[in-house]
């Protein structure tokens, strides 16, 4: 098998707006949920909020220097929605767009390719308090505000990506209640999942509608890979709830206009769907360019044990997205999450590149001539300078090249991805577990704010130079 990767492969590392950019009340900035949330006493490890992240904002000419001496040829962020359209509706205001369109200009120079986010998770506060995801008029204000971005940058944004990992948005945001708004509604969190798939199909329209026809639009979806703990038919019934919770019920309307058969049988006990309206389906599925995946880990699953008596189903719950009394998995109590067997990163997620392949073999399976990208792939490590100044990380260098090594053997084996995103170029504000998890290839010091390349940054950066994946050096 070749390591050489096919010429014009994207070679990008990803970012998002409240993660990184700080400056939340200049330009015109209004809160969004994130800031309500981090500012909200226990929300976050250590009170820890996005106030001066890495204060991205004030030193985007530095980190896209930076980029550039990495030699990526790509680089995804993501827009304050709060920072363009401050109240979720009307206008856009002219410092927000000027932000971007500075950020924007500022990679081309570098020959550095945009690939533009929409929405990361951070809605508007004034929306969440006109009832969020869950209310239907949502939808609609996203497609508005996607129109303005489109036409205000689509004269040199050619990658653009409608929502990042909306099973994120939906259930943590409103089941578990581990992400902001903190809700832990579970028939909120379903309302959700619908009104974001709304919001993807209505915003694909409307970006249609507002680019150059060479414009190319996808989704991000964290789509889990789901293991069984046995064959036993009980534990393959729970992968097929899990899957069709995790994936389904956002592939399924957004590829093939229909949520899967037996999601509302089992979601009956939380509600009945009739938030779906005639015609939503049809809005949602819109032609798209690519397929964003965003892969971190699997998850291993079996049927609940209601004696608990089963040992290997005594695992404490590991779906790996924080503590909480509430589960994320509306109408699946009867599935248990296990930890799978295997070493893991800094936020316990096991490693295991099999599950790269097998996703991007599904969906080559799934969604046949759609070309696929890899929007989100690391690890947090343990991360710190050593007494030189200098930051190693054999670790992620392992993560990187195994991830990239079975990126490539699928590819051989049939699956059309174009292009790669580290997550994420620099360590920032990692949501609920604050500035603790680092999974930057730059190491960023929180005292200074200055930024210093890992190794791994220079692994990636011969890479994104040769194409070839370069050999893991001896610890
Ligand atoms: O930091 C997040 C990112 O915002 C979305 N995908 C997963 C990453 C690591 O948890």
């Amino acid at each position: 098998m070749s390591d050489r990767f096919p010429p014009g492969f994207l070679w990008g590392a990803a970012t998002s707006a409240y993660q990184i950019e700080g400056a939340v009340a200049e330009g015109g900035r209004t809160p969004s949920i994130w800031d309500t949330f981090s500012h909200t006493p226990g929300r976050t490890d250590g009170g820890d909020t996005g106030d001066v992240a890495v204060d991205h904002y004030h030193r985007m000419r530095e980190d896209v220097a930076l980029m550039a001496d990495l030699g990526l040829t790509a680089y995804r962020f993501s827009v304050s929605w709060s920072r363009v359209q401050p109240t979720g509706r009307g206008p856009a205001v002219q410092l927000g767009l000027d932000f971007y369109r500075r950020l924007v200009d500022e990679l081309l120079d570098h020959g550095i390719q945009p690939a533009l986010t929409l929405y990361h998770w951070d809605l508007p506060q004034e929306l969440e308090d006109a009832g969020g995801w869950p209310a239907r008029d949502t939808a609609h204000r996203f497609a508005e505000y996607a129109a303005l971005v489109g036409a205000a940058l689509g004269d040199r944004v050619e990658h653009w990506i409608t929502l990042n990992e909306p099973w994120c948005s939906a259930f943590l945001g409103y089941a578990s209640g581990v992400h902001a708004p903190g809700r832990t509604e579970p028939a909120a969190a379903l309302r959700a999942a619908h009104h974001l798939n709304l919001a993807h199909g209505e915003a694909t329209s409307a970006l249609r509608a507002a680019l150059p026809a060479r414009d190319q639009i996808a989704v991000s979806l964290n789509s889990a890979v789901i293991r069984p703990l046995s064959p036993d038919p009980a534990d393959l019934a729970a992968v097929r709830r899990i899957d069709d919770l995790a994936n389904g019920i956002f592939h399924g309307p957004m590829l093939h206009g229909a949520y899967p058969a037996n999601l509302f049988a089992d979601t009956a006990p939380v509600t009945d769907w009739s938030f779906v309206q005639d015609g939503d389906l049809r809005a949602i599925q819109q032609p798209l360019d690519a397929l964003g995946l965003n892969y971190y880990t699997t998850s291993l699953v079996s049927a609940a044990d209601p004696r608990g008596a089963d040992p290997r189903r005594a695992d404490a719950r590991a779906d790996g997205h924080g503590a909480s009394a509430h589960s994320p998995w509306p109408g699946a109590a009867s599935v248990a999450f296990h930890q799978p067997p295997g070493e893991r990163t800094a936020m316990g997620w096991t490693i295991d590149p099999s599950g790269l392949y097998d996703l991007l073999l599904r969906y080559t399976k799934e969604a046949p001539g759609l070309p696929l990208l890899i929007t989100e792939n690391g690890a947090a490590c343990e991360d710190g300078p050593g007494p030189d100044g200098s930051v190693h990380d054999p670790d992620r260098i392992g993560y990187l090249h195994d991830h990239l090594a079975t990126v490539r053997r699928a590819m051989e084996a049939g699956a059309d991805v174009r292009g790669y995103y580290l997550w994420s170029l620099m360590d920032n504000f990692e949501w609920s577990f604050g500035y603790g998890k680092r999974f930057g290839a730059v190491y960023v010091d929180y005292a200074t704010l200055a930024r210093t390349p890992k190794s791994s940054a220079r692994w990636y950066a011969e890479l994104a130079r040769t194409g070839e994946l370069p050999l893991v050096p001896k610890a």
